[in-house]
Parts: C-alpha cells; sequence; structure tokens
C-alpha cells in the first residue's frame, strides 16, 4: 500500500528549531517493514500544497500527527485533503490521545490512534488492506461501514463508522519489547531542511543532528507534565540496541551530535552505565551528545555522570521547575531543592553544561515563589535556564485544578504553547498581570547578567544565527501587548 505520514505546519511563536519529527519517524519505519511505500510530509519544511501533495502520491491511508497546539491545523490539513481525495484519515499524538472523540467528531476524520501508535497503525493498515481486497473500487465509506465491524477488535482505536456513529475500543498495550522496533525511518527526512534540536557542539548543521529513544515511559506523573502518549510503566532498550542504532547514525548517517529525547532516560542506572561502556569500547565517544530532557536529579551521581562524559555526554539537562519547596512539594516532582543542588554540583565540578527547566506560573504560586525560581536559577547557573510560562495541557492534574479552582484565558488550542509572555489562566491572588511581569523579569534577571551575555557571545551559533538570535531577544525581553480573543472578551465583559 502506499502510506502518507503528516506533520502538520505549525511554528511557535519564536523561531524554534524544526527537528523530524521521531512519533512519524517510528511509524514510518514500521510501515516499511510492512512492505509499503511510504512518505513523510512535513508541512514545516514542505511547500508544496497539500491537496497537490495527496493527489499526485495517491496514498491507500494518511497518517497525521497532533500535539494540543497543532490540533486545528491537523483537523484543516484533514478537510483539505478529503475535499479533493477519498482515503481514510488517522489522527494519533498527544492531544488527540487524551480527547479522541473531539477529533473523531470532525466530519473528515476517521479514527483515532491513542498513545502509543506504532502497533495499532499497522493493525489499521493490515485491516485496510485485507478489506480492499475484496472491493471493486476504493470507498473510505464502505470501510468505514458499520456493518464490516472492520475495527471490532482493534485496541487502542477511536473511530467513526459511516453512519456517524464514534467507537472507543479498549486501550491497547504498551509495547513490551522496545528492542523489537525498527530504527526511525530518518532516511525519509530531508534532512537538510532541519535544524539541530539543541546545539550540543556550537553551529551543527541540522542534517548532521540526530534524536534518539532509548526507553519510553516515565514512572513518575508531574501535575502539569502531559503523559497521554506514553504509559507509567517506564520501559527501555536494551544497550546493545541503544548502541547498533547509534553506530548507524554515526557511521552511516554523518551524526555530528545525539540528543537523547527520552523522558527520563536515567531510571535504571545499570543500563546506562552499560550504554556507556559500550559507547567508548566501540569509539563512538567522540561524538557528542546531550540529554535534551531532563533526566532524575535524585539518579544523577558524581561517578555516573563522569562515566556518561567519558563515553560523550557534553550536556544535560534537568527538570528543576520551581525554586520554592511548598511548590515543589505540591507538584509531585518527588525531589527536593538539595538534591537538585546536588546534581548541579557533580554535573559542574566534572564539566558537563547544563540546562535547568523551570516553570513560571505554577497553581498557588506568588510573586516571592516566582522570585524564589528565579534565584534559584541564578544560583545553579546553568548555560540555559528555560523559563516556561505554565500552560495547563488537557489530561493534566494542573488542567483540572484550573478548571475547578481557577479561570482559563484561553480557549483556542493554538494558544497552548509556553515560550509566550501570555498568562494561561489565572487562580486566586494569581493574576495574569503578575506572572507575565515575572515571567519577563526571569529572563531579564536571568540573561541579562555578565556572565550568561559573555557565554553567548562566546558561542559561533549567536554570530551565525544573529538575525533570528536578536529576534528572539527582542520578543523574550520586550513586553508583548496583544491578547488572545477570550483574554479581550472577558476584559470587555469586565471579568478580568
Ligand atoms: C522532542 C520534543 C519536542 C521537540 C521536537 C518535536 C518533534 N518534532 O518531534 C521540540 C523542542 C521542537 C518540541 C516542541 C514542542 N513540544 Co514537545 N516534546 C518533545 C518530546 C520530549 C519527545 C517527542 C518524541 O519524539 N517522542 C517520542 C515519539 C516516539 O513519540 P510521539 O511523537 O508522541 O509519537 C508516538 C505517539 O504519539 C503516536 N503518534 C504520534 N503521531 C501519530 C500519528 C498517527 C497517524 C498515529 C497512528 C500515531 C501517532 O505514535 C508515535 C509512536 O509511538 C515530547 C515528550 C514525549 N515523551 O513524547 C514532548 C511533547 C510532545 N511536547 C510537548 C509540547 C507541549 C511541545 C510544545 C507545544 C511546547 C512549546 N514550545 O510550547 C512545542 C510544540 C512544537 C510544535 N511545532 O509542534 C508536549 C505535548 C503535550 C500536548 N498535549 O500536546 C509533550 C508530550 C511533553 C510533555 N510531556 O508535556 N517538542
Ligand atoms: S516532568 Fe519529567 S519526571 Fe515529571 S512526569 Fe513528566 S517526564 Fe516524568
Amino acid at each position: 500500500m502506499r502510506v502518507a505520514l503528516i506533520n502538520p505546519r505549525f511554528r511557535l511563536p519564536i523561531d524554534t528549531r524544526t527537528t523530524p519529527h521521531l512519533g512519524l519517524a517510528y511509524l514510518a519505519a514500521v510501515s516499511e517493514k510492512r512492505g509499503d511505500e511510504v512518505v513523510i510530509f512535513d508541512a514545516d519544511v514542505e511547500r508544496q500544497p497539500i491537496a497537490e501533495f495527496v493527489q499526485e502520491f495517491r496514498p491507500d491511508l494518511i497518517g497525521i500527527t497532533a500535539n494540543t497546539p497543532q490540533v486545528k491545523q491537523a483537523w484543516r490539513t484533514a478537510k483539505a485533503i478529503k475535499e479533493v481525495y477519498d482515503c481514510p484519515i488517522v489522527l494519533g499524538g498527544p492531544h488527540v490521545s487524551v480527547l479522541p472523540e473531539e477529533s473523531c467528531e470532525k466530519p473528515y476524520v476517521d479514527i483515532v490512534v491513542r498513545g502509543e501508535g506504532e502497533d495499532a497503525w499497522i493493525e489499521v493498515s493490515n485491516l485496510l488492506e485485507e478489506f480492499l481486497k475484496d472491493q471493486p473500487v476504493y470507498s473510505t465509506e464502505a470501510f468505514m461501514h458499520p456493518e464490516n465491524e472492520v475495527f471490532r477488535n482493534c485496541l487502542g482505536i477511536t473511530y467513526k463508522t459511516s453512519d456517524g456513529q464514534i467507537h472507543n475500543n479498549p486501550d491497547r498495550t504498551p509495547i513490551a519489547d522496545l528492542d523489537s522496533l525498527p530504527w526511525p525511518a530518518y532516511h525519509l527526512f530531508k534532512m537538510e531542511h532541519y535544524t539541530n534540536l539543541q546545539p550540543a557542539t556550537d553551529s551543527v548543521d541540522g542534517s548532521r543532528s540526530f534524536s534518539i529513544l532509548t526507553s519510553r515511559g516515565c514512572p513518575y506523573r508531574c501535575t502539569f507534565c502531559s503523559q497521554s502518549i506514553m504509559p507509567i510503566k517506564w520501559r527501555s532498550r536494551s544497550a546493545q540496541s541503544v548502541l547498533a542504532e547509534w553506530k548507524h547514525l554515526v557511521e552511516d548517517m554523518g551524526a555530528l551530535e545525539i540528543g537523547v529525547l527520552d523522558d527520563s532516560a536515567n531510571i535504571r542506572v545499570k543500563r546506562l552505565e552499560e550504554l556507556a561502556h559500550l559507547l567508548i569500547e566501540n569509539n563512538l565517544n567522540h561524538v557528542p551528545w546531550i540529554f535534551v530532557n531532563g533526566i532524575r536529579a535524585n539518579l544523577a551521581s558524581k561517578e555516573l555522570l563522569t562515566l556518561l562524559q567519558t563515553a560523550g555526554l557534553k550536556r544535560v539537562a534537568f527538570g528543576v521547575e520551581t525554586g520554592d519547596d511548598e511548590i515543589l512539594l505540591s507538584i509531585d516532582k518527588k525531589v527536593d531543592h538539595d538534591t537538585i543542588r546536588q546534581a548541579f554540583k557533580n554535573a559542574k565540578e566534572i564539566g558537563l553544561e547544563t540546562i535547568a527547566f523551570m516553570i513560571i506560573g505554577l497553581p498557588g504560586e506568588t510573586r516571592e515563589t516566582m522570585q524564589r525560581t528565579i534565584d534559584f536559577a541564578i544560583e545553579l547557573d546553568p548555560i540555559i535556564a528555560n523559563f516556561s510560562m505554565m500552560t495547563p495541557y488537557p489530561g493534566t492534574k494542573v488542567y483540572e485544578i484550573v478548571k475547578r479552582q481557577g479561570r482559563f484565558l484561553i480557549n483556542d488550542w493554538e494558544d497552548y504553547v509556553f515560550f509566550e509572555q501570555k498568562a494561561r489562566y489565572e487562580m486566586g491572588e494569581m493574576t495574569a498581570e503578575l506572572v507575565e511581569e515575572m515571567y519577563r523579569k526571569a529572563y531579564r534577571q536571568y540573561y541579562l547578567r555578565p556572565s550568561p551575555i559573555i557565554r553567548r557571545l562566546k558561542t559561533k551559533d549567536f554570530w551565525f544565527n544573529l538575525p533570528r538570535n536578536v529576534r528572539i531577544a527582542l520578543r523574550t525581553f520586550i513586553p508583548k501587548k496583544e491578547k488572545s480573543g477570550l483574554r479581550k472578551q472577558m476584559e470587555a465583559e469586565g471579568a478580568i
């Protein structure tokens, strides 16, 4: 069969990095293994209109990915396709996994795959191929006809039969053996169009920077974190399997840096130690790599970090979130500030670069707690302090808390991005004005100090990408005037 996988165009409010979509890369890989002809249409880098593309490629099955700010564009994409071309359209990804019916109700969406997608996607492909064998003409309506009961036993999907009824099948169990998955199909991306996810080495060409996933899931449940895709059960690949892919990235794809995208890569320390030894033994440690997401601070001993550094680790990120003790307890991070301090000390003493992810505007925050977050970031002094405006994603505990006790200031999924200066909600004493003021203060107070400025001026990236960096600086430091539609409406009604 011919299969198209689509990443709908979505530009963040600040210039961001465009990287190949790893979820689609995995889905493409399992489809290729099944024997399909696969095209990945990444609207972030493609210039061709989608309608033209599908009419040319004529896929038998289309999959579209959607996180929350992308979902409306996913619907627009599905609609544009259905207007010119008949084909079942499947949506998957973090947003539709939490709210599958919302998408399935759209006339142009047929199936939603919930959670980890590979197995359900392959089952839908098999069912379609089987069905098409006895069909004189191709028709999505026939495929989705209630009498055919094609999807009766297909786990992990929500689908709409052609009579308009929505059916929610039971969940699918997570993939037990991650080593059985093929490697992400990077060869299907136009790598020359991408930037690198996080430049570990200064100014690396995007086509030479790759991501890898060595484990899936996270056993924690922080209240702000959207964990809709990966189940609570943490699963890992064997060190041997990771080594084989790593070798492929370096030796066949010419990787000049590698980003480890795991949610919590260091849950099992022994596995990481084994991987580190293998990378060293196989002379792969000359290629720098980074933990793009936060690793657990409570499992980041100096011994482990030293070994990982010998294996090529250049930069490590930690989810610090807040500088206030009570807020830290309230978000279920299950770590304390002294442990975080120690993890940063361990990393910095051996010369690793560090990143701290911080959040401004968690439920219950005051001016003082947010100031503690800024002060704690300054105390830790990572090379990157990333302050996010708290954005309550559907499916998270914070979303439920705000629904019960606060007021949302946005009602458009496209506003669910967290590097914006606009507050997303208000709760109790925590007004939008206060959160926005503290968000801007965080960036100003952190970055307008001599040491971060000198650090930045010393990087090649700063000078090579000067216009982009100046744009980011302007957006970050200069207050933004415009407000969301809902906010304007609430102000007009005197609700704010
Ligand atoms: C790397 C990453 C990024 C990177 C790159 C994203 C990319 N191109 O892939 C960058 C830094 C650019 C990024 C940006 C953002 N991200 Co991000 N990101 C991640 C991260 C850490 C890993 C993504 C990944 O590769 N996962 C592994 C792959 C295998 O999983 P997957 O992509 O979800 O795909 C699987 C399933 O979802 C499903 N699936 C997905 N699509 C489809 C489609 C079909 C047809 C089917 C059948 C199945 C299916 O099957 C796939 C295979 O199992 C995740 C956390 C996580 N654990 O996933 C957050 C995460 C996806 N990001 C998140 C967010 C919020 C964002 C931003 C909105 C943040 C912001 N700046 O405001 C932006 C949005 C950017 C955009 N343009 O869309 C949230 C999404 C929450 C939500 N409800 O949408 C997550 C879940 C983090 C979290 N825990 O809160 N992100
Ligand atoms: S923030 Fe990190 S530790 Fe917390 S649930 Fe999300 S991935 Fe797990």
